[in-house]
């Protein structure tokens, strides 16, 4: 099971503690391919290209696409509209309780899952039952 995890960068940062507890998460019930969404520092040497190329990648090749979008993020959009306009299973984590209120555009979707949270740690068998309906 190869799962994407979307989640802001550039967007803003100020999740990326939660980032990472879901990653931990997430690699319990397989490979994430985009650990690089928790890391602290910049990544050294990748252009924008190469930077949408690999992601790319990485998506057409994820079995699921799972995101938080609780800090609006236009790469996080670009990679669910991507995700899917290929039909892949989509899970969107939301804390209500942040800054910002969901968009339209995820929140009106049908071919997207959004699961309201507070506390990482109560996702667990959110995660295992997403995850294993799609193996
Ligand atoms: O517009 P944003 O930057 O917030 O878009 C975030 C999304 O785009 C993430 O879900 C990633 O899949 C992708 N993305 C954007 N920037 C990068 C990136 N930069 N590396 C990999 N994926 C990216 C390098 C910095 C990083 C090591 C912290």
């Amino acid at each position: 099971m190869e799962i994407f995890f979307s989640g802001s960068i550039r967007g803003g940062r100020s999740d990326v503690d939660i980032y990472a507890a879901l990653i931990d998460l997430l690699e319990r019930h397989g490979e994430v391919l985009t650990e690089h969404v928790e890391a602290e520092e910049t990544a050294q040497g990748l252009s924008d290209a190469d930077i949408h190329e690999q992601d790319v990648a990485w998506l057409r090749q994820a079995d699921v696409v799972v995101a938080e979008v609780t800090t609006p993020s236009l790469g996080v959009g670009y990679e669910l509209g991507r995700a899917v306009q290929w039909e892949k299973p989509v899970l969107c984590l939301y804390r209500p309780d942040g800054d910002h209120d969901l968009s339209a555009m995820i929140r009106g979707n049908d071919a997207v899952t959004v699961e309201e949270y507070r506390d990482p740690a109560t996702l667990e068998p959110v995660l295992a039952s997403f995850v294993d309906e799609h193996r």
